[in-house]
């Protein structure tokens, strides 16, 4: 083992606050990730107390708008978009390329105090008094009418952006110009492809949701109108806008994990990928079509016949990527040796959770059931499973993955299976009667419903606590073995990619010298075992 590494080369305030180290700034994304994730749990927490019963009796109407809202923009804004790109992507990317850190380093830091600045306001506006206006900031409610701190919190979220912005360039440039030698496109980790389609889209759509929350800032403050009609404006191109950027930002939320997913399913059925080139070539698929599907959130605004359809047949179509994915991550599987570690069921739960989310995407673009399901708990469900079920099971598997590159401690296995088990359970009990309340009619966003609806909400309140306490599991023993862990080899897991070829953790700069690579990626079949390690 190294004797200096990034986390021992120095200890002061100064050296974690300025540092341009990406493995350090992915510390600082990492804790400040877990504060927002804490943040936004306790809100729905506190949502799914109220629901367990059909009155209100832990707050009023008034509150309960003020904690859904504040979870939504809590969840997509300051967790589910940075949390695998800026924790483990910036960890990972230098180390998965053989670099010895990311093309802008400073530019990195820059991200990170943006990201905190935004979050801050945010946060700001939640305890001054709150936002009412669900994440979506649906005008003429927000320009309009509501008198809570909507321009507060939505300058956070536009401050915010910028991060993202700085994030997706850094990545793009990191990608095209740091890779080692002899690291080709198509000897790229499948996690560096949806990396990559991931920042294309940061890139690309962000700035629309900033231009958004400008106009309704510009209409809130001077009255211009722009979305409200009877001054002329139009309040469908709000919904119009807002979704040409959130429609794309849902494949923010789950290309990543499906990187992560690429990664785990390989190491632990000890198989290449199977058709490597598709799934490379699926992810910027997702992210192009993502951008001609917006209107599916549309179908029942009063928009045009024809482009319901039309964005009802693109949604069709940018499934089909998605399903592609499916069917090679099970055909890795099929005859793999699989080894049933904790970040390996971590990724067999996102296997099946992303494809409900996928399949029941799908009725919601049968424009026949989205007129019926549109705004009830089916929705809530569809999208939970895709960006819970999805997206924070993949960012568990890598975190549980690369913790001992990360950290140089092993955790314990025993307690890692467990709670993956106990976050597997807990979560279907929280979501899956969701999709029964749905489609029972129960509609989103209210805080008392009609008794014949109890039972399920009553099981979904309940899968909530087990969750809870499921995703609390992890800060124990993971903390835990950070500071008394066992010390783990440079390669615990015997995978093939140039992260594992370093010590753990990594010393300053990566590498002691230059990797070059010879191979294609998840060459498993070979025996690495016998290859001595630069321990
Ligand atoms: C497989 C492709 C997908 C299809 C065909 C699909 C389809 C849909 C449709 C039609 C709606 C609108 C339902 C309604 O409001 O009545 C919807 C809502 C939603 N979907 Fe998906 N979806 C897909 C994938 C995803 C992914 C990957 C994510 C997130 C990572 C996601 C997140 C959401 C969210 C957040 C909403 C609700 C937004 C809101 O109203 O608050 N979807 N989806
Ligand atoms: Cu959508």
């Amino acid at each position: 083992m190294s004797e200096k590494n990034y986390l021992t080369t120095d200890f002061t305030l100064r050296s974690w606050f300025l540092t341009t180290d990406h493995k350090r700034i992915a510390i600082l994304y990492f804790a400040s990730l877990i504060f927002f994730f804490f943040i936004g749990g306790a809100a729905a927490t506190a949502i799914r107390i109220e629901l367990a019963t059909p009155q209100a009796d832990l707050v009023s109407s008034d509150v309960y708008n003020r904690l859904f809202t504040m979870h939504g923009i809590i969840m997509v804004w300051f967790f589910l978009i940075p949390s695998i790109p800026n924790t483990l992507g910036n960890f990972i990317v230098p180390l998965m390329i053989g670099a010895r850190d990311l093309a802008f380093p400073r530019l990195n830091l820059i991200s990170w105090y943006i990201f905190m600045l935004g979050g801050c306001i945010t946060l700001f506006a939640i305890l001054a008094g709150g936002v009412d206006t669900g994440w979506t900031f649906y005008t003429p409610f927000s320009t309009l009418y509501s008198n809570s701190y909507v321009i507060v919190a939505a300058a956070g979220v536009f401050i915010a952006g910028f991060s993202s912005i700085l994030t997706g360039l850094n990545f793009i440039v990191t990608i095209h110009r740091l890779r080692a030698p002899g690291l080709t496109w198509y000897r790229l980790p499948l996690f560096l492809w949806s990396l990559y389609a991931t920042s294309v889209i940061l890139v690309l759509a962000t700035p629309v949701l900033a231009i958004t929350l400008l106009l309704m800032a510009t209409e809130r403050f001077f009255g211009v109108g722009i979305f409200d009609p009877r001054i002329g404006g139009d309040p469908l191109l709000f919904q119009h806008l807002f979704w040409f950027y959130s429609h794309p930002a849902v494949y923010i939320m789950i290309l990543p994990g499906m990187g992560v997913i690429n990664e785990l399913v390989s190491c632990f059925s000890r198989k290449e990928v199977f058709g490597y080139k598709f799934v490379a070539w699926c992810s910027l698929a997702i992210a192009a079509v993502g951008f001609l599907v917006w209107g599916h959130h549309m179908f029942v605004s009063g928009q045009s016949l024809v482009a319901s359809l039309v964005f009802s047949f693109m949604s069709f179509i940018v499934a089909v990527p998605s399903a592609i994915k499916v069917f090679n991550w099970t055909a890795t599987l099929h005859k793999g040796s699989i080894h049933f570690d904790a970040p390996m069921l971590y990724a067999l739960a996102f296997i099946g959770l992303f494809t409900i989310g996928g399949l029941t995407g799908l009725f919601l673009a049968c424009l026949a059931f989205d007129v019926h399901a549109t705004d009830t708990y089916f929705v809530v469900a569809h999208f939970h499973y895709i960006m819970v079920g999805g997206m924070v099971t993949a960012y568990f598997g890598g975190l549980h993955y690369w913790w001992p590159k990360i950290t140089g401690r092993l955790y314990s296995e025993y307690w890692a299976r467990t709670a993956a088990m106990l976050i597997f359970f807990g979560f279907n009990l929280t979501f899956f009667p969701q999709f029964i309340l749905g489609a029972e009619g129960m509609p989103r966003r209210y805080h008392v419903y009609p008794p014949e609806f109890q039972l399920w909400n009553v099981l979904s309140s309940g899968g909530a606590a087990i969750l809870a306490v499921a995703y609390l599991m992890p800060l124990f023993y993971l903390g835990y073995s950070a500071f008394f862990g066992k010390r783990a080899p440079p390669n615990p897991w015997n995978a093939p990619g140039l992260e594992w070829q370093t010590s753990s953790p990594p010393p300053e700069f990566n590498f002691e010298t230059q990797p070059v690579v010879t191979r294609e990626p998840y060459q498993y079949n070979e025996r690495f075992e016998a290859e001595p390690q630069n321990a």
